[in-house]
């Protein structure tokens, strides 16, 4: 089962589930629209009527790509689907990588990343500041958390159905981009056969970027700090917890207005 989050990728959405119906014929689909105002969600009906094995969640509104992932997730796991990927609905990942992943775990991973920070991967469109704060957030996130992979911003993945419950999915909280970084940490605390295969992050073909990139950094660089500090002082987190610093840097309560791409 594959899980795509969708918010206005009506220009994408039909000749990706197109794409992804080519790359692995047999492989169904959830898409998990948060009620696009540019049609995506009707456009995916149509598709799912044309080609079968294609679900869509109407959700009710934006409420960031963490929470359509985590949705979509409980859907599939209740389904009894045994493996759950995901990507980008914007061609920014290739749905001709599709089966790479999914091999890696027929050969034995529990997770398989589409990575960019491994050799041959990379995100040639990118300008060069984005790719330094990328590698920057990515090595921070790496050490900071003790990650065992080297692309944790990565939504390019396929995952064996027990891992996202041995995390515990449905506990996970990030609701934008950093959900990638959150799921990662959780992945490599569990001790997952991580398998890392080198992907070309492209950028979008067509439609507008949701992402607001220096406050998407700053925000998960504070939050990953704290999970950095929760995890070698627990003492002193647990204490800060109760403040409301803590409790915003938990994910318990959010800042007042809902960052652009959450
Ligand atoms: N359901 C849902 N999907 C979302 C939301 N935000 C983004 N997405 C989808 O999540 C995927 C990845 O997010 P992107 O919007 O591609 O990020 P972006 O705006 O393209 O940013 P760049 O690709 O880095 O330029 C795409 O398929 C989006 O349509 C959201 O709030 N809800
Ligand atoms: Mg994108």
């Amino acid at each position: 089962m594959l899980v795509l989050p969708t918010y206005c990728e009506a220009e994408n959405i039909p000749r990706f589930l197109r794409a992804v119906r080519a790359a692995v014929p047999d492989l169904d689909v959830i898409v998990a629209d948060d009620d696009s105002p540019d049609g995506t969600g009707r456009l995916a009906e149509e598709l799912a009527g044309e080609l079968g094995g294609i679900d869509v969640l109407h959700r009710p509104g934006k409420a960031g790509l963490g929470a359509a992932y985590r949705h979509g997730f409980r859907v599939a796991l209740d389904r009894g689907y045994d493996v759950v990927a995901q990507m980008d609905a914007d061609f920014s990942h290739d749905p001709a990588v599709l089966p790479i992943l999914l091999g890696e775990l027929v050969k034995g991973a529990d997770v398989a990343v589409g990575s960019r920070y491994v050799p041959g991967g990379s995100a040639p469109d990118w300008t060069l500041l984005r790719r330094l704060l990328s590698r920057w957030g990515n090595a921070y996130a790496r050490a900071m958390l003790r990650l065992r992979v080297r692309d944790a911003t990565t939504a390019f993945r396929a995952y064996r159905a027990e891992v996202l419950e041995a995390i515990d999915i449905d506990g996970t909280r990030a609701n934008g981009y950093l959900f990638q970084i959150e799921t990662a940490y959780r992945i490599s605390a569990v001790g997952a056969r991580i398998a890392e295969v080198p992907i070309t992050f492209t950028d979008r073909v067509a439609g507008a970027s949701k992402m607001a990139v220096v406050r998407t950094m700053v925000e998960t660089e504070l939050r990953v700090t704290w999970w950095g500090l929760s995890l070698r002082a627990p003492a002193l987190s647990g204490r800060l917890r109760a403040t409301s610093a803590g409790r915003y840097l938990e994910g318990r309560i959010r800042p007042t207005a809902a960052p652009p791409g959450s």
